[in-house]
């Protein structure tokens, strides 16, 4: 029989005590009950691999605690740590190529259109650079070879790794954490026995310039910079420029402390704590004027005098302000009290949907440790990576992956964590302006599906999916997003009303008339279908998308009462823009031209956009295009990469089949797609994967997404649109819906029992249930509960 919270969280008893007043503190009704259902990953053994080491961050710095007994590895990132320097990869006269480009194109012969294309109209270099692994802290403690009652876990709603084990009959404890408002890692170091603290602890860095540790005073220091020329990740003509500090402090209760320019031992302690900091010399994308020693003494000295409790204590706090505001249960059963590895492996079994919590929970967890004001947005990778050469250089591919990475953040009630992906927006509209000049002759900013640290804007890798104008347009929506579920007109008005404003006129100035069809609609291109079918003009995706930027930019210009004769012009461009068209075997078509192939089980589903994450097609205002979307999703079929697998969750739940959706959610929190250390795997770890689940485990629950195609105002909010029979009985709070509105709900044997609507301001929204909708009255911050009939409940 599935039941509710289980106790296996409380067995760690010594973590739970620091976290008793805090717990009562909960502020949303059932938080505090939902504080008894663990969210807390844990093993029986030390990682071998990288991804089964637990991930920490505090946005920046980002760490991967391995917890081994005799020898502790924490491998450390800064998220500013890159190869190259600020750098513009634009194409000077590009734009004289771009006619002949879609006159081939036009005329059939995308070959020689591609090889004008690579020749002619490519980002300076071809490729973007790569992000940077920055250290490793090694703790060695001899004797500690053979532990016995060993235990490793991750608390997600503490976030702090932490390692117990027996050694002699004595219990080590440790802790790690990465705080962001200290700034740094902090490593404790415990033992029940007075005395029994004795380790090593060492710096090294796989960074080809090889720095090696030098003592001053107290403080052990790292220091080094990208190897100028002939790094692994370098770029032709391009001198990498970064340099980078890292400052280690340990601090010893009772016993010794010897600090030598190979490392810091501590003998004959009670405990120990070490902090850790590090910094780089980047300021933005075009300065790398900053002092990294300065900003290490600086971060060191503010936590120099400061005991662990404290940066433990502010820590949880600054963490749990934002994890505590959603709450997910979902039955737990006897497997959900297993190690987590031996879960993945048996969650298609179907008997521990309580795993769906955690694995939701995680991908919050994760946007908490990857992406916080200031920080740069969350990349493939979110801040974790051990590699100089990393997988598709652990940059931000943007014809999915960033975006995906943002997909939960509104709705899972983490909106401060969006900022990051809007401050790359305003470097990318000036770096985007300059190849919108250079390759287009275009006003406004375009980005296609890369950039780095550099905020390149310009086609890489290859014309045939490099070549491809959406990117900017995508992640311009997601200021929409904000501010439908915020309602800040501020954000608006300052934020992103400009950007989209931007990423409008570059369209203004590029669509062309297709030459081919009679009814002369406007088309995108040279472009493509990411990544597949090569290039061509008008894949209907660039379509789906353009026609929401522009919906969005003239609904925020009507609102903030500007640029009338604008809207005019992008209301008469939006409506001739070549519509969706249904194909031969009744699919949703990829292209203009008919010509999917129903055997065609590509990773992308691009021209699915415009169901999820975008919402011109819906089963309810659009029900042909609906069909015929179910018709495209079913030939490309369900099997696929992480992402892609996070992608098609979310369109089963948007068109409404939550069992198809929860099909999908096995096959992406299973061993191959779904690491030890719930890492996705594309395979290798992508983190994109993680967020999809993230907000398709969400969009499940609650929806609110406008229900027309030329709407881009908040929709009725919809309860369980997608419920899966898998999840029978359940509670979330805190979830958030466009209009400003915040929502729990309870369900028993797939109902709806009752729900909870909070509103940011006074007003009414209207709330729907299977096929019955009613209008609810609301006052800003009162909760308003109602019943399965929606009627109020008292
Ligand atoms: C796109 C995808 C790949 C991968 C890469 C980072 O190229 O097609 O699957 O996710 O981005």
């Amino acid at each position: 029989m599935p039941r509710f919270p289980s106790s296996s969280a409380l067995e760690w008893l010594w973590l739970a005590i620091p976290l008793a007043g805090v717990l009562c503190a909960s502020s949303a009704a059932g938080a505090a009950e939902a504080a008894n259902q663990p969210v807390t990953l844990w093993y029986t053994r030390p990682a071998k691999a990288w991804t089964e080491a637990l991930a920490i961050g505090n946005g920046r710095l980002g760490g991967m605690v391995f917890g081994g007994s005799a020898k502790e590895r924490i491998q450390f990132n800064d998220d500013t740590l890159w190869s190259g320097a600020p750098h513009d990869y634009s194409h000077d006269g590009a734009a004289k190529h771009l006619p002949t480009l879609r006159k081939l194109l036009f005329e059939g012969k995308q070959r020689e259109a591609q090889q004008l294309g690579m020749k002619e109209f490519m980002s300076v270099p071809l490729r973007q650079m790569a992000y940077q692994p920055f250290g490793d802290l090694y703790l060695s403690f001899p004797g500690h070879e053979k532990p016995d009652d060993y235990r490793r876990e991750l608390d997600l709603r503490s976030a702090v790794a932490a390692v117990r084990y027996k050694v002699n009959g004595v219990t080590f404890r440790r802790e790690v954490i990465s705080s962001f408002p200290d700034q740094a890692i902090v490593v404790r170091v415990t033992a029940d026995k007075k005395g029994a603290v004795r380790f090593t602890a060492t710096l090294t860095s796989p960074q080809p310039d090889k720095p090696a540790t030098v003592a001053e005073g107290k403080v052990l220091v790292l220091r080094g910079r990208i190897k100028p020329e002939g790094h692994p990740a370098g770029r032709k003509g391009i001198v990498n420029a970064m340099t980078y500090e890292a400052r280690l402090l340990v601090e010893a209760e009772g016993g010794a402390v010897k600090v030598t320019d190979d490392g810091v031992e501590v003998s004959g302690a009670d405990a120990a704590t070490i902090k850790l900091v590090a910094a780089t010399n980047h300021k933005s994308y075009d300065d790398l004027s900053a002092d990294p020693k300065a900003r290490c003494v600086k971060a060191l000295a503010a936590i120099a005098s400061k005991g662990y409790d404290a940066i433990r204590t502010a820590h949880v706090a600054d963490h749990r302000k934002l994890f505590d505001r959603v709450t997910l249960e979902l039955p737990a059963t006897d497997s959900s009290s297993k190690p987590t590895d031996e879960r993945i492996a048996g969650f298609r079994e179907g008997k521990d949907p309580q795993l769906a919590a955690l694995y939701f929970q995680f991908g919050r967890y994760l946007m908490i440790a990857s992406s916080r004001p200031g920080t740069q947005p969350a990349n493939l990778q979110g801040i974790w990576n051990d590699k100089v050469r990393p997988p598709w250089e652990s940059k931000w591919t943007v014809n999915i992956n960033t975006e995906m990475n943002y997909w939960p953040v509104e709705l899972c009630n983490l909106s401060e964590c969006h900022d990051p992906l809007f401050d790359m927006l305003d470097d990318l509209a000036v770096t985007g302006a300059k190849v919108a000049k250079a390759h287009y002759n275009a006003r406004g900013w375009v980005l296609h599906h890369n950039t780095d640290l550099w905020r390149g804007a310009a086609p890489i890798n290859a014309s045939n999916h490099g070549i491809w104008v959406t990117g900017g347009a995508w992640l311009a929506t997601h200021l929409w997003e904000r501010y439908l579920f915020t309602g800040d007109k501020e954000f608006l008005a300052k934020r992103a009303y400009p950007l989209l404003k931007g990423a409008s006129l570059f369209f203004a100035d590029t669509l062309v008339e297709d030459p081919r069809d009679e009814d002369k609609h406007l088309i995108s291109g040279p472009s493509n279908s990411p990544e597949q079918g090569g290039l061509v003009m008008g894949p209907t995706m660039d379509h789906q998308i353009i026609r929401h930027l522009l919906a969005a930019c003239i609904e925020a210009g009507r609102i903030l009462g500007i640029d009338e004769d604008l809207r005019k012009e992008l209301t008469a461009i939006r409506k001739r823009i070549a519509p969706n068209r249904i194909g031969k075997h009744g699919q949703l078509q990829e292209w203009i031209e008919d010509k999917d192939n129903p055997r065609n089980h590509h990773r992308h589903v691009s021209h699915m956009w415009g169901v999820y994450p975008g919402w011109e097609v819906t089963p309810g205002g659009t029900p042909k295009l609906a069909a015929a979307a179910i018709k495209s999703l079913e030939m490309r079929g369900d099997i696929a990469t992480g992402w892609s697998l996070g992608w098609k969750l979310n369109l089963w739940a948007r068109l409404g089949d939550g069992n198809h959706a929860y099909t999908i959610l096995t096959l992406l929190l299973s061993p191959g797609r779904t690491a030890p250390n719930l890492f996705d795997l594309h395979p290798p770890f992508q983190i994109d994967g993680n967020f999809g689940g993230t907000a398709g485990v969400a969009e499940m629950l609650v929806q609110s997404h406008p229900q027309t195609p030329d709407s881009v105002l908040p929709g009725v909010i919809h309860l369980l649109p997608a419920l899966p029979d898998a999840f029978p009985d359940g509670r979330v709070t805190g979830l958030r819906a466009r209009g400003g509105f915040e929502v729990d709900l309870a369900w028993k044997k797939g109902k709806l029992t009752e729900a909870t609507i909070r509103a940011d301001r006074d007003g009414a929204c209207d709330v729907r249930i299977g096929a019955k909708t009613a209008t609810v009255t609301v006052r800003a911050g009162q909760d308003i509960r109602i019943g399965a009939d929606l009627k109020r409940l008292p």
